[in-house]
């Protein structure tokens, strides 16, 4: 029922969409909101700021909806996204998906058209049915249209988002709703708290029994921890349980640091032999798919592993693409607990031949890469940069790094250790060009402190603007350019021999630093190591936002970096462009 105001003139005892939209955020304890103003949401965040909200204007919603995807996963709580309706909706929504996508709960509100105009498309001013849009990129979607449902709807989405498998959520409110008034004290008693949002789901015990005896046989055994577990933040269970299972391990991308990547049981270096030899998976917070192969093929051993153990808390995603012979479905903190409960103190080991033969080459590996960390060339070719950029991460371990490119991604992601939970952000389950301002934005509000964005020169391109929000909130954010004049390379040709550069090819020697500069912040250029070390150095001590430009060889990256074998093939292309090179 609405209310309007009683006494004419008075809007005493009288609250509005508005007021009430930013205390239901409050009440369930939204601190920041990530937003581009416009109508009909602009004085929405003046009123949140008004209230004590922290309200983050970005100069593109992509950003803000990436910002509030990092900031879910940072957090464990759904990130706030504020948008105006039709271009400004869809400019979120790729981030809204993306955060759907990786698991993490966000919240994408978006002012829109009233449905009396929209739903017999009058043509109102950007008209879109954007609940139907966002409804297949999201877990779910709501529209409010009465404010005594503010409470409801915004209740319905703190759920939805967290509990069970969390994922992005489309709040709908339509620009009337903003402006609807209802009695003030009727108003606050229609506002709801969610309770217990991360709620636990205990695994059923013959589920763990079953997980303890697949774990027992196994020969060759191998942890995977994903960043669902990163973002379950129990991190002192899951070393507990590695520890206790004494398996090596590997950790997805935005896993590394769970546990420090220098700890004994780290797999990573030697990644091909563990996936191939090993004869059981041990999946923690990680799904199957394109990332692992889906747990077949290229990488795995010729006979496949034998058996699978999952915990998830989504039950369908057990057997998505091997058979699981022992899922445990529950929240990763809940399962871990009862597999120790029901190991106690009498777990045997795996077999020193296995766990020699994993040491002996993860030593081996990294012996190999040390002596390339430490060349001092000019241009610098990527372990050389990124040499310099393990060390800074190992003497400041608390700083959140942001990691996206191809070459400049997939090279940090093997050289760069991380230390602690949850310090890499990065491209994600989609491999997405453009997290990059967004994530080192939210890194830098949510966590207070450091942030180093390593960023391909044609990633940083995709949110590069947002420069000017890192330099208006004067964030403790450093970029590292590694500018290679292009995607992959850039030193490809036009195979057509015309004018026009290459596809991948960007302007030549590009002073990005400029841009930083621009809005006031510090730019700095780097040849070769240690001028690259020394420029990071002084970002840290006067934590200014900072931009590096760090020349790497033109030549010195691969086509897709690590991932090159997914570029289809032209069976034409070696007869039509016999001289052509990438
Ligand atoms: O065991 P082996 O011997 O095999 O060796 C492995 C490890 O053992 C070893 N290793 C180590 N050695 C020594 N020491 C240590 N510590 C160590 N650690 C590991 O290293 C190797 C490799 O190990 P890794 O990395 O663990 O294993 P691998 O096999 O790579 O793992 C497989 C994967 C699949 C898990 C992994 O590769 C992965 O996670 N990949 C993610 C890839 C990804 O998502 N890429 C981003 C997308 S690429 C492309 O799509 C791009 N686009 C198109 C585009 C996109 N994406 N988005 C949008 C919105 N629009 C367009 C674009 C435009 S990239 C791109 C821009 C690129 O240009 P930039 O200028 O930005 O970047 P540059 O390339 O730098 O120029
Ligand atoms: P990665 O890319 O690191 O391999 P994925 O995003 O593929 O990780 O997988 C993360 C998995 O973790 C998802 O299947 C998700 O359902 C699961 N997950 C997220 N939070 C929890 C939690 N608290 N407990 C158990 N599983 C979780
Ligand atoms: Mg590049």
């Amino acid at each position: 029922m609405e209310l309007r105001v009683t006494e004419a003139g008075s809007n005493q005892g009288v609250t509005d969409g508005f007021h009430l939209l930013t205390d239901a955020l409050k009440l369930n304890g939204v601190k920041t909101i990530y937003n581009v103003p416009g109508i009909p949401i602009t004085d929405l965040g003046r009123y949140a700021q008004a209230q004590g909200l922290r309200v983050l204007s970005f100069r593109h919603e992509q950003h803000a909806g990436y910002a509030a995807a990092a900031a879910g996963f940072l957090t464990k709580k759904p990130g706030i996204c504020m948008t105006v309706s039709a271009p400004g909706f869809l400019n979120g929504l790729t981030a809204l998906a993306h955060a759907t996508t990786n698991c993490w709960p966000m919240i994408l509100i978006s002012g829109s058209s009233e449905r009396e105009i929209v739903d017999l498309q009058r043509g109102d001013y950007e008209e879109m049915d954007q609940l139907a849009i966002a409804r297949p990129h999201a877990k779910a979607a709501y529209r409010i249209l009465r404010a005594e449902d503010i409470g409801l709807g915004v209740a319905r989405a703190f759920r939805a988002a967290t509990t069970g498998r969390p994922g992005g959520v489309y709040l709908d409110i339509p620009g009337a709703l903003l402006g609807q008034t209802m009695n003030e004290v009727e108003g606050e008693a229609s506002l709801r708290k969610v309770v217990d949002l991360n709620a636990a789901s205990v695994p059923a015990p013959t589920a763990v029994r079953r997980a303890v005896e697949v774990l027992k046989s196994a020969e060759r055994p191998l942890i995977i921890i994903g960043k669902g577990a990163a973002y379950a933040q129990c991190d002192d269970t899951v070393r507990q349980l590695v520890e206790t299972l004494g398996f090596p391990y590997l950790p997805m991308s935005m896993a590394k640091g769970l546990l420090p990547d220098t700890h004994p049981q780290c797999a990573s270096a030697a990644r091909s032999l563990v996936l191939k030899e090993c004869d059981c998976v041990f999946l923690v917070g990680a799904r199957l798919n394109w990332l692992l192969g889906n747990g077949e093929g290229a990488g795995w051993g010729e006979n496949g592993v034998r058996n699978f153990v999952q915990i998830d808390i989504e039950p369908t995603e057990m057997d998505s693409n091997q058979s699981i012979s022992a899922p445990l479905i529950g929240d990763i903190e809940s399962c871990a607990n009862a597999l120790l409960d029901a190991i106690g103190s009498n777990w045997t080991k795996p077999s020193e031949e296995w766990l020699g033969a994993v040491r002996a080459k993860v030593e081996f590996n990294v012996a190999r890469m040390a002596q390339r960390l430490r060349n001092n060339n000019s241009p610098m070719d990527y372990p050389e940069a990124l040499g310099v950029i393990k060390d800074v991460m190992a003497e400041h371990q608390d700083t959140v790094l942001v990691n996206e490119g191809a070459n400049a991604l997939d090279q940090c992601r093997s050289i760069v250790d991380i230390h602690q939970p949850r310090k890499r952000l990065d491209v994600g389950t989609w491999g997405v060009m453009g997290i990059g301002m967004g994530s080192a934005v939210a890194a830098a509000v949510e966590t207070g402190n450091q942030v180093l964005a390593v960023e391909g020169d044609s990633a940083f391109g995709f949110s590069g603007m947002e420069v000017e929000t890192i330099c208006r909130y004067n964030l403790p954010v450093c970029i590292v350019i590694l500018n290679n004049n292009g995607i992959y390379r850039g030193d490809g040709e036009n195979w057509g021999g015309g004018d026009d550069p290459s596809t991948t090819v960007f302007v030549k020697n590009s002073k990005y630093e400029l841009m930083m500069q621009a809005f006031g912040g510090s730019g700095a250029v780097a040849t070769n190591p240690d001028e690259l070390r020394r420029a990071i150095a002084d970002a840290f001590e006067t934590r200014e936002p900072t931009l590096i430009n760090a020349v790497i060889d033109e030549a010195a990256g691969r086509e897709s970096g690590n991932i090159g074998n997914l570029n289809p093939t032209s069976v034409v292309a070696k007869i039509r462009y016999p001289q052509a090179k990438k």
